[in-house]
């Protein structure tokens, strides 16, 4: 299976500016090779570009800031992801800010459905971007984009007449979370999203939870999407994002989960996002991000044979 590497130089759903350069920093930190000397194929399909002509946004979009770019970028990003699945290649996402999650996890959502196999996603982050236009205080579409994916109103339109399915809620597991805004703490519970906190994580442990969530996913024969927020882990180790979040996974923590997600043979997609290069020092965050994912793809310190243990 070809590891298929989809650059999505998107940076308008956040905040801050830089998102942009990430995919480019991701490659400059070695992410090819990285993954070919794994011996994986590698294919890399260079960057997205945002066609010239944008879809037009409903009445009313203006509590979701630069609609009209994040819906064009949604969708090409979906086409990419789903073609990529289509042709039996893993794709792996290169951000770009968290609203290309939109679109990457649509793309493959709707590849799962054609195939009849249950998308479960796993959500890495500080936040639970969870918010809708009805509830962000900022108005940034990375903090909607797990929401959206749900299938919460609000940006029903985003991608145009080639809509996914949603995302079960209850398939959703969001993990490392350390910042939730007040509405959208009550439309988690509502919904009874699957929150590990930063408080399970103390109490019980990376090892626990995440044996945890691997097993739902593959008592249902379900495929897993990881989608990786820089932020999820500690800013002392990862400075290069625009929302640094006190408290963050530890290196070996970080590491830890990409092993156990690797053993487990389940994941078939993912997204690497809010690198900001902008921020970073002298490449620390990517040259992470670039270990990180070679640990999802099998790197080891000690070979402990292939396959769930
Ligand atoms: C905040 C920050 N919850 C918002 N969100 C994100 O603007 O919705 N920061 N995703 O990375
Ligand atoms: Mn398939
Ligand atoms: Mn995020
Ligand atoms: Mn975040």
């Amino acid at each position: 299976q070809s590891i298929v590497l989809i650059g999505a130089p998107v940076e308008e759903g956040a905040g801050t500016a830089g998102a942009i350069m990430g995919p480019a920093a991701l490659r400059t930190a070695r992410l090819v090779a990285t993954l070919a000397d794994l011996g994986h194929r590698v294919d890399d399909r260079g960057d997205l570009m945002l066609p010239p002509s944008l879809p037009t946004a409903p009445e009313g979009m203006d509590r979701a800031r630069h609609y009209q770019r994040i819906a064009g970028w949604s969708r090409i990003i979906a086409d990419a992801t789903e073609a990529a699945m289509g042709q039996g290649g893993l794709p792996v996402v290169l951000g770009g800010d968290h609203s290309l999650s939109m679109g990457s996890v649509s793309g493959v959502a709707r590849h799962c459905a054609k195939a009849g196999r249950p998308l479960f996603v796993l959500w890495l982050d500080a936040h639970a971007d969870f918010n809708t236009p009805a509830t962000s205080p900022s108005g940034n579409m990375h903090g909607m984009s797990a929401a959206f994916l749900c299938g919460e109103p609000g940006l029903e339109d985003l991608l145009g007449d080639k809509p996914a399915p949603r995302l079960a809620p209850e398939n959703l597991t969001l993990f490392g979370i350390r910042s939730v805004d007040r509405d959208e703490r009550a439309l988690l519970a509502d919904r009874g999203i699957d929150v590990i906190d930063m408080r399970l994580i103390d109490e019980f442990g990376v090892s626990v939870l995440m044996a945890r969530v691997i097993e739902r996913v593959a008592a249902a024969g379900g495929h897993l999407h990881v989608s990786l927020d820089v932020d999820f882990l500690d800013p002392s180790l990862a400075p290069g994002v625009g929302t640094t979040v006190p408290g963050g996974a530890t290196y070996r923590e970080a590491h830890l989960i990409m092993e156990m997600l690797h053993d487990s043979g389940l994941v078939g997609s993912l997204d690497v996002v809010e690198l900001n290069p902008f921020l970073d020092d002298r490449g620390k965050s990517a040259l992470l991000l670039v270990d990180l994912v070679a640990s999802l793809f099998g790197r080891q310190v000690v070979a402990r044979g292939g396959g769930r243990r």
